[in-house]
């Protein structure tokens, strides 16, 4: 017996990761996966792990790994499937040579998403197998497995997880690291070029890979039947299971760890025990439409919703129909997303708000521009949008129309996809401003390292991405670093920049406030010199509120000393108390 250890699912896929004798990760970093990378740096000796600049690149380096012959993996969140989607559906023609697993964790619920959804869809459509755990053991050894099963049949899978179970603690048992012998390297050109005349054999070849798998998947021990009461039979998987098991304890259950392809001869058995089935499974009805087409009558969407989480009181009230009259918990004072006190982001979405600015915005903390008092940021997509969409707006209206708009994107985020919007601007002859919010991290995630930081993964310093200097080797001539607490020369800049007919990129280096640990000075208001005029309250800075009178208070454990209000306060209310020591 090994030793027992609770974990977070994320944890557990990490340790999972190490015992399979995975050699090769790769990530980029999207609630609720990246952990999964940060805890595979305790096994560094074994296993090399990295942050790309995008999922796409990481899905790459992951099937070169594979194809060298190594146990190999990358991780993301659902909507960077999407941007790994090009590799995705080829590498499901090619196969593997070392085990390649791909976890894309999903978020029912959107605690931290621009979308929901349902990567199982995604994984079907590139006829990738899916295997999905319940708990954090079963997120260790379900991975081992999937190695295994990627092994011998000769396939990329995807490991699903959801914010609920990467996100949850439970008990692991660890077991040694297997020592895998790397796979030789062979020279395949049918199997690893995919031109037209290879790729359509791959085809053939997948779809038999395919139909054997879903054979096997009849056998596999992690799918599993549990028989109880025959009354009520719920095919269900992932998390739900647990919710299941909750709210019908004395249900027969038949709980599938792989999702696709499904087992039919299993739930045809299953379903022939059972009087009542019900089909249990969060976001869209995949199992279930195919469950029906097979002619098997069973109930899912109709008493089930495609939005957000479950939980085993809902499945109570829609299985059991009970009333249920639950005492509400305590409800937390509704607290509305805000950046925090001394972000830089404040400060240039004040200076833009000031200017009559509208901003094409993107994904990151910044997002946060487009709610009030700052409502400077007008759309908001997906990572690298915003670039892009401003030189849309250009070419459908002219370059008048932009001059009051930018387009707002974090330095993450540039490196991410945004590189490549710029690049079409300076190609198709752009006239748009672009502002890169460098806080050197990936803030919205929880300040991980990347191509600019200079440091890596592990912590290593590395060559730092000069972001300035990569904007001038496309060949623009606009570029200029402010400090974004400048806001005298911030505003001046922005100004100067859009009046230009030519593409501009006033970058912001300004580091993330909670990256920083310094002492910094600490600011007070002086109530006897304050004209409440509310200038200082402009920007929404969390650590000002108002005092009965309409004087200004500055909560003291909350100031960062970023100096904003300072700079913003005609009357010399706001000064400095004590430097940084
Ligand atoms: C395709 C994709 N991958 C990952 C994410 C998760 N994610 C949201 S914002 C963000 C980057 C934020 O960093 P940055 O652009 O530097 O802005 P900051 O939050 O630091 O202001 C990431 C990785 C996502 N939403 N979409």
């Amino acid at each position: 017996m090994g030793e027992k250890v609770i974990m977070l699912g994320n944890e557990a896929i990490a340790r999972g990761a190490y015992e399979a004798g995975v050699k090769v990760s790769s990530a980029y970093p999207g609630t609720p996966s990246t952990e999964i990378s940060e805890y595979l740096v305790q096994y560094k000796k074994d296993v090399y792990e990295e942050w790309a600049p995008n999922e796409k690149v990481a899905v790459e380096v992951a099937v070169g790994a594979s194809i060298s012959g190594v146990r190999s993996m990358a991780c993301m969140k659902h909507v960077g499937l999407n941007v790994a989607a090009d590799p995705l559906y080829s590498v499901s023609y090619m196969g593997v040579n070392g085990g390649l697993v791909l976890v894309v964790a999903d978020d029912p619920g959107l605690y931290s998403s621009q979308n929901e959804q349902d990567t199982r869809m995604v994984a079907r459509a590139a006829q990738i197998p899916v295997i999905e755990p319940s708990d954090s053991a079963e997120a260790k050894d379900f991975f081992k497995e999937a190695f295994a099963l990627s092994e011998k049949y000769d396939r990329p899978f995807i490991f699903r997880t959801t914010t609920r179970l990467a996100h949850s603690q439970g008990l692991v048992e660890l077991k040694e690291r297997e020592e895998i012998a790397d796979r030789p390297y062979e020279k395949q050109i049918q199997k690893n070029v995919m031109m037209p005349g290879n790729a359509k054999l791959r085809h053939i070849e997948i779809e038999k890979r395919n139909l054997e798998l879903a054979e096997a998947a009849n056998t596999l021990a992690i799918n599993k039947m549990e028989i109880n009461d025959t009354k009520i039979g719920v095919i269900t998987s992932g998390i739900p299971y647990q919710y299941v098991k909750e709210a019908l304890p004395q249900a027969s259950v038949l709980k599938l760890g792989m999702v696709n392809p499904l087992p039919r001869k299993l739930i045809e058995e299953f379903v022939s025990k059972v009087e009542t089935v019900y089909i249990v499974e969060e976001l869209d009805p995949v199992i279930e439409e195919q469950v029906k087409s097979w002619g098997i009558k069973a109930i899912g969407k109709e008493i089930f919703t495609v939005q957000g989480e479950y939980s085993a009181n809902m499945l109570r009230r829609a299985i059991l129909k009970e009333e249920l009259d639950l005492e509400k918990p305590a409800q937390a004072p509704g607290r509305p997303p805000i950046l925090c006190p001394g972000c830089p982001h404040r400060s240039a979405f004040y200076v833009l708000k000031k200017l009559k600015m509208h901003a094409a915005g993107d994904i990151g903390c910044y997002t946060l521009g487009a709610v009030p008092p700052l409502s400077v940021i007008d759309t908001t997509m997906c990572m690298g949008s915003s670039i892009s969409m401003l030189h849309g707006m250009e070419k459908a209206k002219g370059k008048e129309y932009i001059k009051n708009w930018v387009a707002v994107i974090g330095d993450s985020t540039f490196l991410h996809t945004g590189v490549n919007s710029l690049m079409n601007m300076v190609y198709n002859k752009a006239t748009g401003t672009v502002m890169i919010l460098d806080n050197s991290t990936t803030g919205m995630t929880g300040h991980q390292d990347h191509a600019a930081t200079g440091k890596t993964l592990q912590q290593e310093p590395t060559y730092a991405i000069d972001i300035a200097g990569l904007c001038r080797a496309m060949g623009i001539k606009n570029v200029v670093e402010v400090n974004v607490f400048d806001i005298a020369l911030l505003e001046k800049t922005i100004k100067e920049e859009v009046a230009k007919d030519e593409v501009s990129v006033i970058i912001t280096k300004t580091p993330c406030v909670l990256l920083d640990k310094s002492k910094k000075p600490l600011y007070i208001a002086h109530e006897d010199k304050c004209k409440k005029c509310g200038m200082c309250m402009k920007p929404g800075c969390p650590a000002m509120t108002k005092n009965p009178d309409g004087t200004i208070r500055i909560d003291d454990t909350m100031c960062t000393g970023c100096g904003l209000c300072e700079s913003l306060c005609k009357f010399g209310a706001i000064e400095m108390v004590k430097a940084g020591e």
